[in-house]
C-alpha cells in the first residue's frame, strides 16, 4: 500500500485557513485520493480537550513552557491515534496547522528558542514531517481585521500586532530555509486568486 501524503495549512490570524482547507480537499477528491482532514490542536477527544483549554482566555498566566508541553502532548495523541494510522492505510491528511505553528507561536509569538521546540519535535515524532505545507500569508493588520468579524477572541487572538509580526516572521524563515516543502501563497488576495495560486502547488505535488 502506497502511503497516504501528509499536508498542512498554516497561517498568522484570519489568512484564510479553514476556506481553504475545503477548497484544498475537494481539489485532492477531485484527484480520486482519500482525504482525513483534521487540526492541531485537536484532532482527538483527548487533544480537543487539550485545546479548550489552551485556546480559553483565562485571569492566571500560563507558563510558555505548559503551553510548549500541552501542544506537543495534543501532538502525540494526534499522531498516534490518527495521523500515522491513516497515512499508514493510504489516506492523505490534510491538517490545519502542525508544528510549524508551535515554531511560529511558541518560538517566534513567546520567544523559544527553535532547538527546543526541535528536540520536541524529534521526541513526539521522529522523523515524520509533512510532505507539503502551504503557508497563507497576509498582512498581520488585515488578517487580524478578518479575524475579527467573526467571533470572540480566543487566548491568542487577544496578543499584540507584535506577536504576529514575530509569528509571520518565522514561518518565512521556515520557508527561506526548505523552500521544497513549503509554499507560500498571498493570502491577501482575492479568494479566487488564492485557490489559483493553490492548486498550482498542489499540481507540482
Ligand atoms: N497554536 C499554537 O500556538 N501552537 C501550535 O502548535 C498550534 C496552534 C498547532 C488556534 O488556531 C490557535 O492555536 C492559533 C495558534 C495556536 N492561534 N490563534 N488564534 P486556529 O487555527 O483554530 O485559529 P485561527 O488562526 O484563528 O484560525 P481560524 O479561526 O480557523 O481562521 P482562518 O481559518 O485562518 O480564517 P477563515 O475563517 O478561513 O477566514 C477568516 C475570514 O476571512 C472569513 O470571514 C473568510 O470568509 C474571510 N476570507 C478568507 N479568505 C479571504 C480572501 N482571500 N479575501 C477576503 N476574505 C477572505
Amino acid at each position: 500500500m502506497t502511503p497516504g501524503r501528509f499536508i498542512t495549512v498554516e497561517g498568522t490570524e484570519g489568512v484564510g485557513k479553514s476556506t481553504n482547507l475545503n477548497f484544498i480537499q475537494q481539489w485532492l477528491e477531485g484527484q480520486g485520493h482519500r482525504v482525513l482532514v483534521t487540526r492541531e490542536p485537536g484532532g482527538t477527544p483527548l487533544a480537543e480537550e487539550l485545546r479548550s483549554l489552551l485556546l480559553a482566555p483565562r485571569d492566571e498566566t500560563v507558563d510558555p513552557m505548559a503551553e510548549l508541553l500541552m501542544v506537543f502532548a495534543a501532538r502525540a495523541q494526534h499522531l498516534e491515534q490518527v495521523i500515522k494510522p491513516a497515512l499508514a492505510a493510504g489516506t492523505w491528511v490534510l491538517c490545519d496547522r502542525f508544528t510549524d505553528s508551535t515554531y511560529a507561536y511558541q518560538g517566534g509569538g513567546r520567544g523559544f528558542d527553535q532547538s527546543v521546540i526541535a528536540q520536541l519535535e524529534t521526541l513526539v515524532q521522529g522523523e515524520l514531517r509533512p510532505d507539503l505545507t502551504v503557508i497563507l500569508d497576509i498582512d498581520v493588520e488585515k488578517g487580524l481585521a478578518r479575524a475579527s468579524q467573526r467571533s470572540v477572541p480566543d487566548r491568542f487572538e487577544g496578543e499584540a500586532v507584535a506577536f504576529f509580526e514575530r509569528v509571520r516572521a518565522v514561518y518565512h524563515e521556515l520557508a527561506a530555509r526548505a523552500p521544497n516543502r513549503y509554499a507560500v501563497v498571498d493570502a491577501g488576495q482575492p479568494l479566487e486568486q488564492v485557490q489559483q495560486a493553490i492548486k498550482q502547488v498542489l499540481t507540482n505535488l
